[in-house]
C-alpha cells in the first residue's frame, strides 16, 4: 500500500453524537420520534438521505426539505464549534503521524460538507494530501466516486489504497472501489471488509505496507 485513506465520523472523531442531537432537536420541533438506535442508520449517510430517513418516507416539498437540512446543520454547525484535538479518538494522532513519517501518502474521504472545519479543529487537516468531502463528488457511498475521487487526487491506483470505514454504506463503497478494506468497529456493521480492527489504536500503519 502507498496510500491510506480515512473516513472522518467513526474512524478520526466521533462526530456521531452531534448529530444524532441535532437530528433530535430538528425531529422534536416537527413532532417526529427519533431515538439514538434511528441515529444509527444515519452512519455515514449524506444529509438529504438522512432526513429522508428520519421523516420516515413522509416527504415534504423541496424547499421545507432544504429549509429543515438548514436547520439541522445550524445545529450541528454549533455542537462542532466546541471539537477540539482533545475529540481525536485513541491512537488516531500517532497513526497518522506515524503513517506519513513511513512514507504513505493520506486522504480524507468523508460525506461531510462540514469535514474541513471538522478537521481543522482536530488539528489535522494540514497532515492530509488530498481531501474528499461532502462537496467532492455526486454520487454519496456506497457508490465508490469518493474514495475513487481521493486515490485520483493522491496519484495512486485503488490497488495501491487502504481505506478505513465504519460505516457498511463506506465498506461497499471501498470494496466496489477495488480497495483493501479496513472495517473500524464491530463486525457485525463492518465485517464484510477484508480486515475488522476496533479503531486506529488497535493498529500501526506498517501492518498496511
Ligand atoms: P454533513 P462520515 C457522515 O460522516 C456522517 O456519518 C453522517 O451521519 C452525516 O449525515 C454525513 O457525514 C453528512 O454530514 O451533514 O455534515 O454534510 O462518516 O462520512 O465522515
Ligand atoms: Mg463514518
Amino acid at each position: 500500500m502507498r496510500g491510506l485513506i480515512f473516513d472522518l465520523d467513526g474512524v478520526i472523531t466521533d462526530t456521531a453524537e452531534y448529530h444524532y442531537l441535532a437530528w433530535r432537536q430538528l425531529a422534536e420541533e416537527e413532532g417526529l420520534s427519533f431515538t439514538r438506535e434511528d441515529n444509527e442508520a444515519l452512519r455515514g449517510v449524506p444529509r438529504r438521505r438522512s432526513l429522508e430517513l428520519l421523516l420516515k418516507g413522509d416527504m415534504r416539498p423541496d424547499d421545507q426539505m432544504s429549509a429543515m437540512m438548514t436547520r439541522k446543520n445550524d445545529y450541528y454547525q454549533a455542537y462542532i464549534e466546541g471539537i477540539t484535538p482533545d475529540d481525536l479518538l485513541p491512537g488516531v494522532l500517532d497513526f497518522l503521524r506515524e503513517a506519513k513519517a513511513s512514507g504513505f501518502k493520506l486522504g480524507l474521504g468523508s460525506a461531510s460538507k462540514n469535514a474541513r472545519a471538522v478537521c481543522e479543529r482536530l488539528g489535522v487537516l494540514t497532515l492530509f494530501d488530498a481531501f474528499g468531502d461532502g462537496y467532492s463528488v455526486v454520487n454519496a457511498k456506497p457508490a465508490p466516486d469518493l474514495f475513487l475521487w481521493v486515490a485520483g487526487s493522491l496519484g495512486l491506483k485503488p490497488d495501491d489504497c487502504a481505506v478505513f470505514e465504519d460505516a457498511e454504506a463506506g465498506i461497499e463503497a471501498a470494496l466496489k472501489g477495488g480497495f483493501f478494506t479496513v472495517g473500524v468497529g464491530p463486525e457485525s456493521r463492518v465485517g464484510a471488509a477484508h480486515r475488522v480492527i476496533e479503531g486506529l489504536h488497535a493498529a500501526h500503519p506498517r501492518e498496511f505496507v
